[in-house]
């Protein structure tokens, strides 16, 4: 009797609304089979041996056979442009390829980067670390930038590009996911919070946003609260 064989299968490992989010609703946008790790939050504190398997103690860490990728926005591009027959991709031919790259780098680049300092200095820091000018300036830098998502949407556009949901939408949409979460999204311009009212009803984010909870419940994670980090 031949030995079954067992189908190489994605593995993301991720926390609760963390970057790692992006691939993950990539996977469920896609319909792909995955397998999900979830971690507490920061995995270098809580979740040591995670160490062995990406040393810089980051997440997203997604395995695809011999495809190792720690970027979400790089992740979400392998994704798309490999799976899925290109649903969430835009491809080379397509005029709007650059703007579709574009979007997708500049959610990660310039969306979030400003809002980690706002995390950062405004709740993950002990109190005596605190910088609220940091807080305060990176917090206008972020709604600044989203002006230009607020130009993509003029004229009634649903999506950044291509005339369609891409990953792009996922790359700036969970930066607005952490926006919510951080405190920035009651000063949206009515395009933003409207377009980021329409991506969460998307039955891809729903299904992402569940299988993330079911996860961690089967596994035992919580949602550590953000002011449990310490930047040791
Ligand atoms: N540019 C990377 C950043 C990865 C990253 O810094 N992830 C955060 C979570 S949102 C993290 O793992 N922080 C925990 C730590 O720094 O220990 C990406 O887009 O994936």
């Amino acid at each position: 009797m031949s030995e079954p064989t067992i189908e190489p299968m994605i593995e993301l490992w991720h926390c609760l609304d963390a970057r790692s989010f992006r691939a993950l609703w990539a996977l469920e946008e896609l319909g792909l089979p995955y397998r999900l790790h979830m971690l507490p939050f920061p995995p270098r504190m809580f979740a040591r041996d995670y160490l062995e398997l990406n040393p810089l103690g980051t997440i997203p860490l997604l395995l695809d056979g011999e495809t190792r990728m720690t970027e979400s926005a790089a992740i979400v591009q392998y994704l798309a442009t490999r799976y899925g027959d290109g649903a969430l991709a835009v491809g080379v031919d397509d005029p709007a390829w650059g703007a579709w790259l574009n979007w997708l780098h500049f959610g990660e680049a310039t969306l979030t980067f400003p809002q980690t300092l706002v995390l950062r200095y405004g709740r993950l820091e002990p109190e005596e670390r605190r910088q609220p000018q940091v807080v305060a300036d990176y917090a206008r830098w972020f709604l600044a930038r989203l002006r230009a998502v607020d130009q993509a949407l003029a004229d009634e556009r649903a999506h950044l590009c291509a005339g369609r949901f891409t990953g792009a939408d996922i790359s700036v949409g969970f930066a607005l996911l952490l926006a919510e979460r951080i405190g920035l999204s009651a000063d949206f311009s009515p395009q933003t919070a409207a377009y980021w009212a329409r991506l969460q009803t998307r039955e891809g984010f729903k299904r992402a946003r569940a299988a993330q909870s079911q996860a961690a419940a089967a596994q035992g994670v919580q949602d550590v609260p953000l002011e449990a980090f310490r930047n040791t």
